[in-house]
């Protein structure tokens, strides 16, 4: 009987696992059959040397902009698999801005290195620190790195592991060592985190790490991603990627996060920034994802950024700052303003500079 039972459980489990694969498509969750527009905003150029990936873009109030390249991220594709991951600088204040890689000092793995998301922070004596969520040998850790302008180095200082600290995404560094994490996934086990994202289980959470205390704030994302913070460090943005949508969170003396609301956008939302002029947020979007997780060098994933204004009125507005099918930038991830400037990143393409 007990076997009967778990039989009739099984089939019903792969009934279920049937009936979501193929929701998953029709659904079109992942917008399968989305054509993108094309929207090009001013002056915009791919920067030379940055080929195998933008992932992440974070631009200090002086306009110096860090970029995290060369992410390896099972499913997606990478353009060169066996190179080490690398943090690029441009100064956007000059008239044609390059790319140019930081050294990082010795100490430090270099060849295991696979940076994802990255967030600068600013101590009180005006140093600067990097802080990279790292994937070496696929595992998550927090790397904190202090930038040293004149010698355009990283000097490695820390390593930080913990527990819940898995398939971390982005962070948003918020004090010394004090930062919120999120969690795109649950399962480490590739195959099983394949079956979590059909069966949408909403497993995924928002962390906040501090030396004294780490614990989970928010959580029922379906793959929380991207995180940023409002300019008065009040609010907290959270992407659900595979949700379509933007949460955004209060803040309160403990750490803790109060959901406010969540914007429903029509595009797969990875990372998310914040003008520093206006207090917009800047989504970097995937217009059809499924373009990313079968990869077609003829017809490629496209990118999409979009601008969210007012964010926490009653009707923030969304316009579209840049749209391509692929032809020009493939796979966007992120975008980021300095002054009239635009950066846009990618997953594993170039970096687009626009002058808007
Ligand atoms: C994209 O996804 C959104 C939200 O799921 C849906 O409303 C829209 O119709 C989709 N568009 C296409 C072209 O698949
Ligand atoms: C993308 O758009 C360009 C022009 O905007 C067009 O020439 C090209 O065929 C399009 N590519 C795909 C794959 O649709
Ligand atoms: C910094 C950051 O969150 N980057 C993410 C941008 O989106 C891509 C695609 O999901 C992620 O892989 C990056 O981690
Ligand atoms: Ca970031
Ligand atoms: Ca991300």
């Amino acid at each position: 009987m007990g076997k009967l039972v778990a039989l009739t459980l099984l089939g019903v489990g792969l009934a279920l696992i049937g009936e979501r694969l193929l929701a998953f498509s029709n659904r079109q969750r992942m917008n399968v059959s989305r054509e993108v527009e094309p929207v090009e905003p001013g002056n915009c150029h791919l920067i030379e040397g940055i080929e195998t990936g933008s992932e992440d873009i974070d631009i200090l109030p002086s306009g110096l902009a860090f970029i995290s390249s060369g992410l390896k991220y099972p499913g997606m594709p990478s353009f060169a698999p066996d190179k080490p991951g690398e943090i690029f600088l441009m100064d956007l204040n000059e008239q044609n801005p390059r790319a140019q890689a930081l050294k990082i000092t010795d100490g430090f793995d270099k060849a295991s290195f696979n940076p994802h998301g990255i967030s600068t922070f600013i101590n009180k004596d005006h140093s600067v620190y990097l802080y990279v969520v790292n994937h070496p040998h696929m595992k998550s850790t927090v790397e904190i790195f202090k930038f040293e302008e004149q010698q355009r180095s990283l000097v490695h200082l820390k390593t930080i592991k913990h527990e819940l600290l898995r398939n971390v995404n982005d962070i948003v560094v918020l004090g010394p060592e004090q930062f919120y994490a999120t969690r795109d996934h649950y399962f480490t086990n590739f195959f099983l985190s394949l079956l979590e994202m059909v069966l949408d289980l909403h497993w995924t959470y928002v962390l906040f790490y501090s030396p004294q205390e780490v614990k989970v704030v928010a959580q029922g994302f379906s793959s929380a991603n991207g995180i940023t913070v409002s300019l008065d460090n009040k609010y907290v943005y959270v992407a659900d990627v595979f949700a379509k949508n933007i949460h955004v969170m209060k803040r309160d003396d403990n750490w803790g996060l109060t959901q406010q609301k969540v914007i429903q956008l029509n595009t797969l939302v990875d990372n998310l920034t914040v003008d520093p002029a206006t207090g917009d947020v800047l989504a970097g979007c995937h217009p059809n994802a499924m373009k990313l997780l079968v990869y077609n060098p003829e017809d490629p994933p496209g990118s999409e950024v979009l601008r969210i204004q007012n964010v926490l009125s009653k009707k923030p507005r969304v316009s579209t700052v840049y749209a391509n099918n692929g032809s020009v930038l493939q796979g966007s991830t992120v975008a980021s303003m300095y002054h009239e400037k635009l950066l846009i990143g990618t997953i594993f393409h170039g970096v687009l500079y626009c002058e808007l």
